[in-house]
């Protein structure tokens, strides 16, 4: 018998109930879990999902949205044929057609728009799904445009930027070997629960966890010795004053900052200007704690430290916050060494697993932009030059601009999976500029979206449940996954989806031509087994066999940082190349996350953090989810109770939130849990979304993040 069959046996006593137990994998959530879990399947239906004991990465445990994973894929809205527009763009009528017909019907209008005018006019693009996208990717690049853009544009890739400029690449906390964990803006519990323990291990062989953050989360109770609340979008501040506690002090590591770092005396005199005063006031951290947390990172390493993939980024000035944040990394000497931050390579996917693939030149050797001289510039080049030279995405943020102006060129159609306009900066204004500038427009999702409702042709994807895909995990693992259940309805693949459109657009590649599992093959040819081996694991991740794990730290160290001098670069010389009308400072400069939007009347003095993560949501998808949505049945944001006081308002009010961009109308609930003046609210709902009230510019220099953690916004009560 197998462990399954057991399984089932000891739940399910007696004979024969028709229900078999599967390995699959969640992909609900964010690819940083993607937990492994089992599925009770009976009459071609999954009826429950569990998690599975046996994976060796998640092991049994699952989240609150991986236990709705059934809820997920029966969703009543779901996409079920592929659906043609009848009406009005925006309307949300239309007829069901073949898969045939749609093919078709994408294969000419893109090829239309390419003839009339060049294929930088078409734009592919991806929401947050990413197991698809080095095919859409390549696509892209063989179609002939440069513009291929995901979710990236507002997703850690500003850090990923903001790391080559400072220390050629990123690096992950040393869990195992620090003594000092600073959890800067670390959440783990709603944002990332398979690495709880890792901070758990830290606080059990003695050492210290700082968390510093705007609200109480549950990693601050249960996981932090010292909880520093911080004024929203000031953390650049705190790092330069802590920097100049340190120095002040001569607590940094002199032979490493003499050794392997560029720029030391400019960003010491940067730091001068942050006394103890001044960042008092700027951070509310009392001077008191700001000496002790300069003492604690600096002298009671190994020091580790965590680097969030929106928190800090989402703010106008996050690019640089990350950069003061990581320079005391190497200020300390922690940067590449044990117990610090050690620089894992990617593997595959954003994901390090100890092995290399050749996913990056899958993606990009066929770039029209290398292959073609009179290619056009990618998207939003213009105005994030930075971006544009260290990210291969073009900055998406820019598109409604570039729709808007048509400047510096039209874009006419999009080819889009999993897009979603509520991500964006007045998501109303992108979707009607829309429908108004696009000659097509295609979106390939499992749902029935406000955005679907605006495309021309909508075509329903499977879930990962109905699919398969490669994936990998820390500590040298993949995965091939095979399906539990079949496509409900007529729902494919995604990756499909993009093998037939890229034939019927007659494109030609060879990488392309190997076929899904071909290239596959030729992505992860080296690492010691291929996709017919991985499928032996069914679903189960299996060792890779070259694969090094844990990956040891002190190789920038030895060879060199991949930074223009090779050193750590507190003075980014990357920064310093730009041309000058950009006005981007090569030091890590701190400036107000408000600044850009002045308001010398006060008539919007709420902070507006947007987005924070909670345990029941992930960004627009799961709002919809029967069994999340009781768990919070209304949208609502969270207001500190001295403001519940004063506005007169009391739990479960109907308040307006409002902004000089929008307005929207949520529920209240009075907290003790983020300082008075701020004001937290969920993204990603229809009925109320939040990124209505965000400007189109207002949008981080550096990187062209937006910032959706900082933003100004008002509220009153709603009368009916
Ligand atoms: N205000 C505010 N806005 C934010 C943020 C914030 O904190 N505050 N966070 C930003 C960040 S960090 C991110 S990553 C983005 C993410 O933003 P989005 O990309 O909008 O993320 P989702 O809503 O999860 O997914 C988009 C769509 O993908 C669809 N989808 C799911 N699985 C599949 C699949 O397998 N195939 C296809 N074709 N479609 C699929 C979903 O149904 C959904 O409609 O949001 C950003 N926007
Ligand atoms: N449940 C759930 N999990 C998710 C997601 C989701 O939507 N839902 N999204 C996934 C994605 S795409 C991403 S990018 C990651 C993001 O992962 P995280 O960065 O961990 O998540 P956040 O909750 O955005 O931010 C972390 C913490 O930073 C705090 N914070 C906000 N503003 C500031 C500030 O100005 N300074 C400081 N110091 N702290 C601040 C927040 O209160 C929060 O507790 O999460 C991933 N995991
Ligand atoms: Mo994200």
């Amino acid at each position: 018998m197998t462990d399954l069959e057991k399984k089932i046996k000891a739940k399910i006593p007696g004979e024969d109930t028709g229900i078999e137990v599967k390995h699959a994998m969640c992909s609900i959530c964010s690819p940083g879990m993607h937990c492994g879990v089992d599925c009770y399947v009976k009459d071609g239906r999954i009826i429950k999902v569990e998690g599975m004991e046996s994976h060796p990465w998640s092991k049994g445990k699952i989240c609150v949205k991986g236990q709705s994973g059934r809820d997920y894929v029966y969703r009543e809205d779901r996409i079920k044929t592929p659906l043609k527009r009848v009406g009005a763009r925006g309307e949300g009528k239309f007829e069901p057609i073949s898969w045939d017909e749609a093919i078709a019907m994408i294969a000419e209008n893109l090829n239309k728009v390419k003839a009339e005018y060049g294929p930088e006019s078409v734009m592919f693009l991806s929401g947050y799904c990413k197991w698809y996208r080095p095919w859409l990717h390549r696509m892209a690049h063989v179609f002939g445009t440069p513009n291929f853009g995901t979710d990236d544009c507002n997703c850690s890739a500003a850090m990923v930027v903001a790391n080559k400029c400072t220390s050629g690449t990123g690096g992950g906390a040393d869990f195992g070997k620090c003594n000092t964990f600073f959890g800067w803006n670390y959440d783990g519990y709603y944002s990332n629960h398979m690495n709880v323990a890792s901070v758990k291990g830290v606080k059990k062989r003695g050492g210290k966890v700082i968390i510093i953050d705007i609200r109480e989360t549950p990693a601050v109770k249960n996981l932090a010795d010292i909880f520093v609340q911080i004024n929203p979008g000031t953390d650049g501040a705190l790092a330069l004053g802590m920097a100049n506690e340190i120095i002040k002090n001569g607590w940094e590591d002199k032979e490493y900052v003499e050794k392997y770092t560029h720029g030391f005396a400019q960003y010491k005199a940067l730091c001068a200007e942050y006394d103890l005063d001044k960042v008092e006031a700027i951070t509310g951290v009392s001077k008191d704690m700001i000496k002790e947390l300069a003492r604690l990172y600096a002298c009671e390493g190994p020091t580790a430290c965590n680097y969030s993939a929106s928190a800090l980024v989402h703010h106008i000035n996050g690019f640089n916050a990350h950069r003061a944040v990581l320079c005391l990394s190497a200020l300390t000497g922690n940067f590449d060494r044990a117990g610090g931050q050690v620089p894992v390579p990617v593997t595959y996917l954003h994901k390090s697993a100890g092995f290399s693939t050749r996913e990056a030149e899958f993606r990009s050797s066929a770039d029209p932009r290398k292959t073609n001289p009179d290619c056009k510039r990618i998207l939003g080049a213009d105005r994030f030059p930075l971006w544009e030279e260290k990210f291969d995405e073009t900055q998406t943020m820019d598109l409604l601009h570039q729709l808007t102006t048509d400047e510096p060129y039209p874009i006419r159609a999009i080819y889009a999976h999993g897009m979603n306009v509520k991500m964006y900066p007045e998501s109303d204004n992108l979707a009607r500029a829309m429908a108004e500038k696009l000659d097509f427009f295609v979106l390939t999702d499992l749902f029935m979206t406000y955005t679907a409702k605006w495309a021309d042709l909508v075509l329903p994807a499977c879930s990962s449940f109905e699919r398969s895909e490669i994936k990998c995990y820390a500590g040298g693992y993949a995965v091939f996954t095979e399906p539990v259940i079949q496509p409900l309805y007529e729902s494919r693949s995604d990756v499909d989806i993009i093998y037939d459109v890229y034939h019927a657009l007659g494109l030609k590649d060879e990488l392309m031509d190997l076929g899904y599992e071909g290239s596959i093959d030729w992505m992860f040819d080296g690492c010691g087994t291929c996709v017919s081996e991985l499928k032996n694991g069914h679903n189960m991740p299996l060792k890779v066999p070259n694969a090094k794990w844990p990956v040891a730290p002190g190789k920038q160290l030895e060879n060199g940082f991949k930074t223009p001098t090779g050193k750590f670069e507190f003075y980014s010389e990357s920064i310093a190349k730009v041309d000058k009308k950009y006005g981007l400072d090569p030091l890590p400069v701190y400036y107000d996350s408000l600044a850009d939007e002045p308001d010398p009347e006060g008539r919007y003095p709420y902070y507006l953090c947007t987005g924070a993560r909670l345990s029941i949501s992930l960004h627009s998808r799961v709002h919809e989810v029967p069994y999340l949505r009781q768990l919070r049945k209304h949208p609502m944001c969270e207001v500190n109770m001295e403001d519940m006081k004063a506005l007169g308002l009391k739990d479960g009010d109907d308040v307006v939130l409002y902004s000089p961009h929008g307005e929207i109308t949520v529920k209240v609930h009075g907290t003790f849990k983020i300082k008075p003046g701020v004001i937290l609210m969920l993204h990603g709902y229809t009925e109320a979304n939040v990124n209505l009230l965000e400007g189109r510019d207002h949008l981080d220099p550096y990187s062209g993040y937006p910032g959706h953690k900082g933003m100004r916004c008002n509220i009153r009560k709603e009368v009916k």
